[in-house]
């Protein structure tokens, strides 16, 4: 008996054994703190050793990150990679020093496809599809001019989003774009860039909806609109995505309209992943897919907020 169970424990890895090195991107929204919070808290649920390294949203930073996670022999590596190109020369040293990487919840070029054991993302075209038939359904052929708030350039999240929400208001001309720009995924910079549409858009008289990559984006775009007197939520229709509580909170007043949900749980699914691949060698499918749920105004905000706002946001 004490043979096989010998034999056994030198197999199979125990979770607790485990040190995981995790380049994030930063903290540049309030979904982005809540997945660095829901990380640590399913590690620890694992026993295994989670070192998060913050990036600050620059990619040089998370390239050096991966170095020293190489250096320092970590069992695996999750990245949440802020662009999607730029990862070749780096993930190849993981590889050839036998260190598994797990993508976070944006992609990298199909060209890097075999340089990561498994991707946990959300399916970021219909995101924005998502959010693009909530707002033709709701309009029902009323013309309407969008402004949009994309998220951070290059950023695998940013084109797909943009890519689904075309795809939806396609052959429904009474939708237009008429003014497109980056905010970066912040509060500030989706506020500044509002700002900004408004004035180019007469006041803002001319626009009659708002979408954005992010709900942080538009919970700054809704300040914009209330400084300039108007009315997010009815004069203006908002849909964002990630559904974090302060979208709830402004939908509750009447100053927002619908967003599509993002778990900020993707260390979850990562963890159980690698967990079964050490362990038993089970080699994960290339994208473990998350749930796009859409919320609306109708669907309770109140308790929706209540309901997430303590889980680190
Ligand atoms: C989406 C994620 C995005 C969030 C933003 O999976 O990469 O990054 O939607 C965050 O809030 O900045």
């Amino acid at each position: 008996a004490t043979a096989v169970a010998c034999a056994l424990s030198t197999t199979a890895v125990r979770a607790d054994e485990l040190t995981v090195g995790f380049s994030q991107i930063g903290s540049e929204s309030g979904w982005r703190a809540a997945e660095t919070t829901v990380s640590k808290s399913e590690a620890q649920k694992r026993g295994v050793n989670l070192k998060i390294a913050d990036a600050q949203q620059k990619q040089e930073n998370q390239i050096k990150a991966i170095r020293a996670f190489v250096a320092q022999g970590v069992d695996a590596i999750f990245l949440a990679p802020v662009v999607s190109t730029g990862w070749d020369t780096v993930l190849k040293e993981a590889q050839e020093a036998e260190i598994p990487v797990i993508l976070l919840d944006r992609d990298i070029d199909p060209s890097g496809k075999d340089l990561y054991l498994t991707a946990v993302t959300s399916d970021s075209v219909h995101e924005g599809k998502v959010a693009g038939d909530w707002l033709v359904q709701t309009l029902n052929g009323k013309p309407c001019n969008v402004v949009e708030l994309q998220g951070t350039v290059g950023a695998s999240v940013a084109t797909n989003r943009k890519k689904g929400f075309e795809d939806a208001i396609a052959g429904h001309s009474n939708v237009k774009v008429v003014r497109s720009q980056t905010g970066d995924f912040t509060r500030a910079k989706g506020k500044e860039v509002m700002e900004s549409f408004i004035k180019a858009e007469g006041g803002g008289k001319d626009i009659c909806a708002v979408y954005a990559h992010n709900d942080d984006m538009m919970v700054g775009a809704i300040q914009a609109m209330k400084e300039a007197g108007l009315k997010p939520g009815s004069e203006i229709l908002t849909v964002s995505i990630d559904a974090v509580p302060d979208i709830f909170k402004a939908m509750a007043a009447g100053e927002a309209n619908a967003t599509v949900e993002l778990t900020p749980n993707m260390a979850g699914p990562a963890l159980d992943a690698l967990i079964a691949y050490k362990k038993n060698g089970t080699v994960p499918p290339k994208w473990i897919q998350t749930e796009s749920k859409l919320y609306t105004a109708a669907d309770n905000p109140q308790a929706v907020y209540e309901s997430k706002k303590d889980l680190g946001y």
